[in-house]
This record gives structure tokens, C-alpha cells and sequence, in this order.
């Protein structure tokens, strides 16, 4: 075992947040969905492969950090993903000052089938997610490569996750969406809370409009995530996690690895069935898309998050 201190809120009293990992195969839009959460073209999205290390997001303004896995800390350029190494790289560490940090952090991981990228990259970061959301491309939705990764990573993790299909743009007609839609949600029954379709592109660039928006699909998108997030701020609660001076463990691949030799595939009831995920439906407010959310109302609770996707 590797120990890794992460300073993730550093003014965050009592429990930590839940941390969603987002994760899916090379080019399957996880940056482009971080950006979007965070508010900003912040990471570096590329049609090819980015081959950047697991960038892990948490609230703040400090810069970004490279945090090796012996627990050190060196100053990192984003803006030039080329120059950051792999190699001995646990993470990058990147603060920003947004309102769904307040609630979770969010771990935007490599592919995992990137043939330039060991597996071990984004594996030993795994353990450390309380949910997943798994992106994958409505073209050519949740191939067997991905049901192999996703049926050897801790069922625990299934009922917080969502498998969201991204390049809902790319299927014109309503009826190949709905086609897809089905097929993959009757392969996927048991193994995440949640299918749903986007197009991560729309939503990035609906700007004011709302009808826009409302086709992207990110909406009921932000709803089921945040029902998921405030479920497992209930769950992290209960037992007791902190993470303000704690070390978290970073598993060494041999230790955890994910798929290892002859993986047995698993199973696991499903979240609805079983009662174990109870949403709480959080309040919306703000406008919709990019754009400088409105400031609250008087009568508005400051306590309600927006599914702000500016
Ligand atoms: N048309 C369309 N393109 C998308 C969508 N989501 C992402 N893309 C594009 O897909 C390409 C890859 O997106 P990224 O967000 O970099 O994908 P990634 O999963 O982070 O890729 P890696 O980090 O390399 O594994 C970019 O050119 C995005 O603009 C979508 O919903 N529709
Ligand atoms: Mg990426």
C-alpha cells in the first residue's frame, strides 16, 4: 500500500465529501462532463486519447498540484498536458471554487482501455470512489471491454453509479436513441442506478437556451446524480469518514487490481430492488447552461444546490 494524503476541502469541517469517479473508455467525454460540472473548459478534451493522469477536483483556489505516489507535491501546467509524467504520478490535484465541490469531489480517471496507458493509472485510484458515473458512447454503447471492467469493480459501488451515454447527438432519429436505450438498459439491469442518454455537447453550448438544454438530456442527468450524491453524503456520515489530516490508502495494483487474471464476472442486486438507494431530491435553482449562475432570491434556501452545468 501506498499512503497518499489528500487534501481535498481543506475548510470542510466534520465528514468528507463523496467522491464520483468518472470513468468509461478513451474519447467517451469524461472531460468534457468534468468541464461541464466544474463550470469551465478547464481540462484538456482531445479526440485523441488525452493520456493524463487521474485528475482529481476538490474545492478551492489553490493551483494545480502533481501528487506523486510517494505523496509528493510539485506545481503542474495543465495547459501543457504533454509535459506531465505518468510515471510515479498518483493524481493531479486541481482546485476550484464551484458550487457541486461543495457537495462532492469528482475524479475524472484515464481510459481504460487506452493501449498508451497501464491499467494500474487509474486502478489504484478506484478504492478511493464512492460512486461512478461510467461514460459511454451512445454510437456504440457498452461494449463487452467495458462490462468486463465494470462487472470486476466493487459492487458496492453499482448502486451510486450511473452509466450515462454520451454522443446522444450522433443518433438522429428518436427511435435508434430509444433503440439503444433499451438494449443497454436490459444488459445493464443490475449494475448501475441509472442509464441515461446526453449529448455532453449540447449542454455545453446551450448557453441561455432552455429548450437546448432540455435536449441535451442533462437534466434528468444532474437530477439522478445529485440524488446519488446526497445519498452518499448519508453513507460516508454513517461511518464516520474524514478526510482532514487522514491518509488515504492508495491501493498498489497488485494489491487491488480490478481486472485481474480470469475475473470472475459479478453480480449483485439491484439498487431498486433491494431499497437500498433512497434519493432525496435536491431543490433546483439558477439558470440552466453556461453562463454566471443568477444570484439567489430572498426566499431561496442557500443550502440548494443548482444542477449547474455552466
Ligand atoms: N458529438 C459529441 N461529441 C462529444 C460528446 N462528448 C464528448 N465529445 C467529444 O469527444 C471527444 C473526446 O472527449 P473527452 O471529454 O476528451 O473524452 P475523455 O473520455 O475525457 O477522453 P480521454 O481522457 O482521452 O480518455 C471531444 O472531441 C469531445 O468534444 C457528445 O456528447 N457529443
Ligand atoms: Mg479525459
Amino acid at each position: 500500500m501506498t499512503g497518499l494524503e489528500h487534501k481535498s476541502a481543506p475548510d470542510a469541517p466534520g465528514h468528507r465529501l463523496p467522491r464520483i469517479a468518472l470513468m468509461g473508455e478513451f474519447s467517451a467525454g469524461k472531460s468534457t462532463l468534468a468541464n461541464l460540472m466544474i463550470g469551465a473548459e478547464y481540462l484538456p478534451v482531445q479526440v485523441v486519447a488525452t493520456q493524463l493522469p487521474p485528475v482529481w477536483i476538490t474545492r478551492g483556489d489553490a493551483a494545480p498540484v502533481l501528487v506523486g505516489l510517494d505523496g509528493s507535491e510539485t506545481p503542474c501546467d495543465l495547459s501543457r498536458p504533454q509535459d506531465i509524467p505518468l510515471e510515479d504520478t498518483a493524481y493531479i490535484r486541481v482546485c476550484r471554487d464551484e458550487e457541486i465541490l461543495k457537495h462532492c469531489d469528482i475524479i475524472d480517471l484515464p481510459g481504460i482501455s487506452d493501449p498508451n496507458m497501464a491499467a494500474d493509472v487509474w486502478e489504484r485510484m478506484l478504492p478511493l470512489a464512492d460512486g461512478v458515473v461510467w461514460c459511454s458512447p451512445a454510437t456504440q454503447a457498452w461494449r463487452q471491454s467495458e462490462a468486463a471492467v465494470w462487472e470486476a469493480v466493487s459492487s458496492d459501488k453499482y448502486a451510486h453509479s450511473i452509466l450515462l451515454l454520451t454522443r446522444g447527438d450522433m443518433l438522429v432519429r428518436d427511435r435508434d436513441r430509444e433503440r439503444v436505450l433499451r438494449r443497454v438498459r436490459s444488459e445493464t439491469r443490475d449494475l448501475f442506478a441509472e442509464t441515461l442518454m446526453v449529448s455532453l455537447v449540447l449542454a455545453r453550448d446551450c448557453g441561455d437556451d432552455e429548450e437546448m438544454w432540455e435536449q441535451s438530456g442533462a437534466e434528468p442527468f444532474v437530477t439522478r446524480f445529485l440524488d446519488i450524491v446526497e445519498t452518499l453524503k448519508e453513507v460516508v456520515a454513517s461511518r464516520g469518514e474524514t478526510d482532514s489530516g487522514t491518509v488515504l490508502p492508495v491501493a498498489s495494483p497488485e494489491e487491488d487490481r480490478v481486472l485481474p487474471d480470469n475475473a470472475p464476472a459479478k453480480r449483485v442486486p439491484g439498487p431498486v430492488a433491494d431499497g437500498t438507494v433512497m434519493p432525496r431530491r435536491p431543490v433546483a435553482r439558477g439558470r440552466r447552461g453556461a453562463g454566471t449562475p443568477r444570484p439567489l432570491a430572498e426566499d431561496e434556501d442557500e443550502q440548494s444546490f443548482a444542477p449547474k452545468f455552466s
